[in-house]
C-alpha cells in the first residue's frame, strides 16, 4: 500500500507535555478552586492510566481520594476544574515552555515536502493542541494538518480506537495507507485497534508499557548528528525516522 499520511498523538508524542505541562496545569487549577489535591510526578504516572483531563480527575477523586464528599454538583466542578486547567496549560504553552520532542519538526517538514498529508489523534483538548502547534511549532502550523481529530468529538477515548477512526474518515483513507505516532500503551492500542500501523516513540512515563504490535519503539525520532535508540525493532542502519524509512516500513 502506498503510504499517503501520518497522523501523529500529541501528549508525549509532539512533545513531552503531561509532566511539566498538564501535571503544573492541573495542580493550578486545585490550588486556585481551594482544593487540597497536589499530583506529585509519581502519582501523576499512575493517573496517567486514565486518558482524558475530566476522566483522570474523577479517576482520582475515585481510586485516590475516598475521603473526599462529593458535591451534588460535582460534574460542574470538574468541568470547571478542567477550563481551568486548559487555561493554566495554554499559558503555560505561550511561554514557549514545552519543545517538540527530538525529530518532530524535521519529519512534519519532509512530510510536507513529500507530499504526504498530515493529521492529528488526541486525547486532548482542541485549544491546547492549538496552543503546543503555535508556541512550540510556530505561528501558522495548524494549517499543515488536514485534520485535527481532539478530545470530547468521540465519546469513548483513548485506548478506544474511536478517535482514529473519526481521523481516517475525515482524511477519507484506509488504514493501511496512514502511519500512526504514539507513545504510550494507551495510545497504540486506539492506533492498532483503527488497523493503523504505528510507530512509538516512548518517554519517561511510558516506556516499560507493551507494544508488542510496533513497527518500531525507539526514544524519539531522532536527528541526523543525534541518533535515537532502538528499543524494538529495525531502522534500517539509519541514525533518525525520515520518509524513506516510513515507506520502506509499510511496504
Ligand atoms: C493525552 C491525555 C490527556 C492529557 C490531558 O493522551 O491523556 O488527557 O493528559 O488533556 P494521548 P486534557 O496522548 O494518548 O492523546 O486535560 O485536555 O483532556
Ligand atoms: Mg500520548
Amino acid at each position: 500500500m502506498t503510504l499517503k499520511a501520518l497522523i501523529f498523538d500529541v501528549d508525549g508524542t509532539l512533545a513531552d507535555t503531561e509532566r511539566d505541562g498538564h501535571r503544573p496545569a492541573f495542580n493550578r487549577a486545585f490550588a486556585e478552586m481551594g482544593l487540597d489535591w497536589h499530583w506529585d510526578e509519581a502519582l501523576y504516572g499512575e493517573l496517567l492510566a486514565v486518558t482524558g483531563g475530566k476522566e483522570r480527575i474523577k479517576y482520582y477523586v475515585e481510586s485516590f481520594r475516598r475521603d473526599y464528599q462529593k458535591p451534588s454538583n460535582f460534574e460542574e466542578l470538574v468541568a470547571e476544574l478542567h477550563r481551568a486547567k486548559t487555561r493554566h496549560y495554554t499559558q503555560l504553552l505561550s511561554s514557549g515552555a514545552i519543545p517538540l520532542r527530538p525529530g518532530v519538526r524535521r519529519l512534519l517538514q519532509q512530510a510536507r515536502e513529500a507530499g504526504l498529508r498530515l493529521a492529528i489523534a488526541t486525547t486532548t483538548t482542541p485549544e491546547n493542541v492549538t496552543a503546543l502547534l503555535r508556541y512550540s511549532l510556530g505561528e501558522g502550523t495548524e494549517a499543515w494538518f488536514d485534520v485535527i481529530a481532539a478530545g470530547d468529538i468521540v465519546p469513548a477515548k483513548k485506548p478506544a480506537p474511536d478517535i482514529y477512526l473519526w481521523a481516517l474518515d475525515a482524511l477519507q483513507l484506509a488504514p493501511s495507507a496512514c502511519l500512526a505516532f504514539e507513545d504510550s500503551g494507551n495510545g497504540i492500542k486506539a492506533s492498532r485497534g483503527a488497523g493503523i500501523p504505528t510507530v512509538v516513540t516512548v518517554n519517561g512515563y511510558t516506556d516499560t508499557d507493551a507494544f508488542d504490535d510496533a513497527l518500531a519503539v525507539l526514544s524519539d525520532l531522532g536527528e541526523p548528528d543525534v541518533p535515537c535508540r532502538v528499543v524494538q525493532g529495525d531502522i534500517n542502519g539509519k541514525s533518525c525516522v525520515d520518509v524513506e524509512l516510513l515507506k520502506a516500513w509499510l511496504s
